[in-house]
């Protein structure tokens, strides 16, 4: 497979003024034509390469000709090289959506046609320069049969529509924006609107409608609602309106993304649309206001500015991941109350961290390393990763914690009045902040171009007699696949010093005047910097990196005292629940190197002080009192093992279960919620932290516990609760789950995303009876489910994707039979959907830290699936390089 270099990239030489796309809908045989306005570039020459895959090419003509000579097939597509500097060029293309499985442009789902042309999916609907640099005004004709296809919708506003002969019917949309082809989008299906009207900011009267299948309805109101609050959000927060005069969310149950931000024409999986409480979680409603926000907050960042080329996709990603993190915190805090502001925030930001180390620390330490900014790819599909999404959020909240919330606004605005219809860099970007705010940031456009997560190394140092603490801050970056060598970054380290008495104390660095706040931050520049606190009087706790102020590692030195220490006072809530995760990791990896050992009553005194801490949230407590997740305490463990570490989980829970018993059945009572659902995070941090007790109680094999598990399973009114008495009772050696796993299934048959909450379960499930099957041998069961399809995305994910990510002890059983399944099911997806094929296949990608007789049986599996006949290029890099 060619591998694509950042540094090749070439302006076209022509420009695609404007695309007039007609289509004749049908599910097995629809007909593009496709009309492109072009002019060459001044100065320019060359030909006009066209993108075109998977196409049947029914007719080409410049300027009405037959294009004879002037076209010829490459390996790309087509090339054309018209006799002038302007050009008519006609294409039509016949394509076949019924057959399309990759679920990249125009497929079928389950009677409807959609499109998903991110990043590369419009070459695969008609010849075209598909790159997010040819920004054009599209007008788009859709006709079809009016029986199976009643709605018909694409970009921008609705122009004309009517009946024709034959009960056919048409629509003609125009999108007034220019756009690359990346965000174009149609629907043709039997879909039903919910509708709001509301005012923007300058006081246009603007439509929103969020499209989903017939009696769905009751489903759509969160999603109508999330939208709402990230209009207005954007418009307080950056001053940044809607900007057509119609905004649409449309639902399909075959996705292979969350959602696609195409203009004006949102493209949603079901999975963060619908919601009504008695059929999804807290979870899943904090989910769709995420999600729901960031698509619309592409409308600027990446819509309205876009990427030059896919090297820079987290300009757009980076960016709207940020803000829709800003934004969920800003909704959680407004409904938490004045009083509960600053825990609801931090809740998110350890939520938001926990997921940036599980995935994207991971990512950073294996063989599909990246910078945020990749400098080549050979299948740019496989790039959508943790790095650019999350570490690249990460990159743009330091800058906007060093630039502060005022300096970061300045920048975005100078970012728009530059940049606006143009397709950019990151560069743009970040010379925008640096120029807004009148600070050099050469330096740390690094953070751009090395891969790797950095460590931190701390130690401090007291002088009792100079009442001065010394603190030593030293970075490093590991080498990465192509890497070896890193330079410093600025790294913004907020600190606060803890008293023993447990309060922070005021910073006074050396060189200020007088004490200000308890927490600073400090910006660490050079590879090793010393900062120099005066008037401390008794040897103080450092508190580092506050509300994770860098995507680093910080390693220090603290013993097992400390930690408890800091778990009972770091007036950082995110800092405190660290402590809790490097106590736990810590005791955690010890009991799986020593199978004997008990686990030490210290560690349980420390877990019990933190739940008996009633001043503290649910919602904190809930994740303090969460063990590390088994994938990053493989990353952490040398060599990786699975059936150990699992057994060493299975011990510290049983012992939280069994020692706090009285605490758990306490909160249980106390933090029950009454009345009827609301999606509130005050509510929502009761369910979780109750539906945690279940969880511990029921490894622990509590009778009690195992009582309530079941009652409130069974009478639960909302899906949080109901779930979470089905989790408790399917992750114990209790008979009764598989009755309720039955029962569950039978309740929800014709629900696809509950029923994926079913498979995944099951995947994920650990054996707390030693006697229960291998859970592979119950995957395998699952796949015949009526239910099941491989070519539905979510199933895969909810079924395989929890099976290969999410149980390690299962999933790498010593007889390799977990690893041949995987090559199977690898080599069978990737014949019908390449994307999902290849993040599936991404799952083994680490397996050089595993111990040596698991790395021989992965070995033996990546090359079967890399000698595999016709592998897409998207697997063949996957296990290309993890096989390097
Ligand atoms: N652009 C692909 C989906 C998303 O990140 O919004
Ligand atoms: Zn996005």
């Amino acid at each position: 497979t060619p591998t694509i270099l950042r540094s090749d990239y070439r302006p076209l030489a022509w420009r695609v003024e404007s695309v007039e796309l007609d289509f004749r809908l049908d599910a097995e045989q629809t007909l593009v034509t496709s009309r492109l306005a072009c002019v060459r570039v001044p100065g320019a020459s060359g030909p006009l390469p066209l993108d075109g895959e998977d196409l049947e090419l029914v007719s080409l003509r410049i300027d009405g000709a037959e294009a004879g000579e002037c076209m010829r097939r490459t390996e790309r597509g087509l090339e054309v090289t018209p006799g002038s500097d302007t050009a008519t060029i006609e294409i039509v293309t016949r394509v076949n959506p019924a057959a399309n499985t990759t679920l990249s442009g125009l497929y079928a789902s389950k009677g409807g046609l959609f499109t998903q042309c991110e990043a590369e999916g419009f070459r695969r609907i008609t010849y075209f320069p598909d790159r997010p640099d040819v920004m054009a005004r599209y007008t788009v004709r859709l006709e079809a049969e009016q029986a199976s296809f009643p709605v018909l919708l694409s970009n921008g506003n609705l122009v004309d529509s009517g009946e024709l002969p034959g009960d056919r019917h048409y629509a003609v949309w125009e999108d007034p924006f220019p756009k690359p082809s990346y965000l174009f989008a149609l629907v043709a299906a039997d879909l039903e609107a919910m509708e709001r009207s509301v005012e923007t900011l300058s006081g246009r009267e603007v439509l929103l409608q969020v499209w989903v299948e017939p009696g769905n309805l009751d489903r759509a109101g969160h999603a109508m609602d999330s939208l709402v609050n990230a209009l207005r959000w954007d418009e307080e927060t950056f001053g940044l309106e809607l900007d057509l005069d119609r905004f649409m969310i449309v639902v399909v149950a075959d996705f292979n993304m969350g959602a696609m931000e195409n203009k004006g024409l949102n493209i949603f999986n079901a999975r963060f649309v619908l919601a009504r409480p008695d059929t999804a979680t807290d979870a899943d409603f904090e989910g769709i206001e995420s999600v729901v926000a960031h698509e619309y907050f592409h409308n600027w960042t990446g819509n309205r500015v876009t990427c030059r080329d896919w090297f820079q996709l987290t300009l757009k990603e980076g960016l709207t991941v940020f803000r829709d993190q800003q934004f969920s915190a800003d909704m959680l805090a407004r409904a938490a109350g004045a009083e509960r502001e600053a825990s609801a925030r931090a809740v998110k930001r350890i939520d938001d961290f926990r997921g940036l180390r599980a995935a994207q620390f991971t990512e950073d330490s294996g063989p599909m390393a990246h910078p945020i900014r990749p400098d080549s790819y050979q299948e740019i599909n496989n790039f959508y990763t943790a790095t650019v999404y999350e570490k690249g959020a990460a990159v743009i909240r330091m800058q906007h914690t060093l630039l502060g919330a005022e300096g970061f606004r300045k920048g975005m605005n100078l970012y728009f009045e530059r940049h606006d219809g143009q397709a950019v860099t990151c560069d743009d970007f970040v010379a925008a902040m640096a120029d807004a705010n009148d600070r050099d940031m050469t330096q740390f456009m690094r953070w751009y171009s090395q891969a790797g997560t950095p460590v931190v190394r701390a130690s401090g140092q007291w002088d009792a007699d100079a009442r001065r603490y010394t603190l030593t801050l030293a970075q490093h970056t590991p080498p990465t696949p192509g890497q070896p060598e890193k330079l410093p970054l600025v790294i913004p380290v907020a600190v606060g010093l803890i008293g023993p008495d447990g309060n922070d104390l005021p910073l006074r660095l050396e060189g200020d005047s007088a004490a200000g706040a308890t927490t600073r931050v400090l910006e660490l520049v050079e590879a090793e910097q010393h900062f120099v606190f005066e008037d401390v009087d008794a040897e103080p706790v450092p508190s580092l990196l506050r509300g994770f102020s860098a995507p680093v590692l910080l390693e220090i030195d603290e013993s097992d005292a400390r930690l408890a220490f800091r778990m009972a006072h770091d007036a950082d809530p995110c800092n405190r629940w660290d402590a809790a995760q490097r106590y736990a990791e810590r005791v955690i990896l010890a009991l799986a190197a020593k199978a004997d050992a008990d686990v030490p009553e210290a560690f349980l005194d420390a877990w019990g002080a933190l739940l008996a801490d009633e001043s503290l949230d649910p919602a904190f407590v809930a994740l303090a009192a969460t063990l590390p997740g088994e994938g990053w305490l493989l990353e952490r463990m040398r060599p990786a093992d699975p059936a150990p570490l699992r057994a060493a989980l299975m011990r510290v829970m049983r012992a939280i279960g069994e020692r706090f018993a009285d605490q758990w059945l306490g909160l249980y009572q106390r933090l029950e919620v009454r009345g009827p659902y609301r999606y509130h995070p005050a509510d929502a941090g009761c369910r979780a932290l109750r539906n945690l007790a279940l969880r511990y109680l029921a490894a622990a094999g509590n009778e009690d516990g195992l009582n309530r598990a079941e009652t409130q399973f069974e009478y639960a009114e909302n899906m949080t609760e109901q779930f979470g008495g089905l989790a408790a009772l399917v992750h114990s050696a209790s008979p009764v789950a598989e009755d309720a796993l039955d029962n569950f299934h039978t309740r929800f048959s014709s629900d696809a995303l509950v029923l994926d909450k079913w498979f995944a379960l099951q995947a994920g499930a650990w054996r707390w009876d030693e006697a229960a099957p291998p859970v592979l041998e119950r995957v395998k069961a699952l796949m015949d489910d009526p239910a099941f399809k491989l070519t539905n995305p979510n199933k895969v994910y909810s079924l395989l994707g929890a099976f290969f990510r999410g149980n390690p002890a299962e999933f790498h059983a010593a007889d390799g039979s977990g690893h041949a399944f995987w090559a199977e099911q690898i080599i069978a997806l990737d014949a019908m959907n390449p994307q999902v094929a290849s993040r599936m296949a991404r799952s083994l990608e680490n397996w050089r830290r595993y111990t040596p007789a698991l790395q021989t049986s992965i070995r033996t599996q990546l090359e079967r699936v890399r000698d595999a006949d016709g592998l897409s290029p998207d697997v063949a890099e996957v296990v290309g390089k993890a096989l390097v």
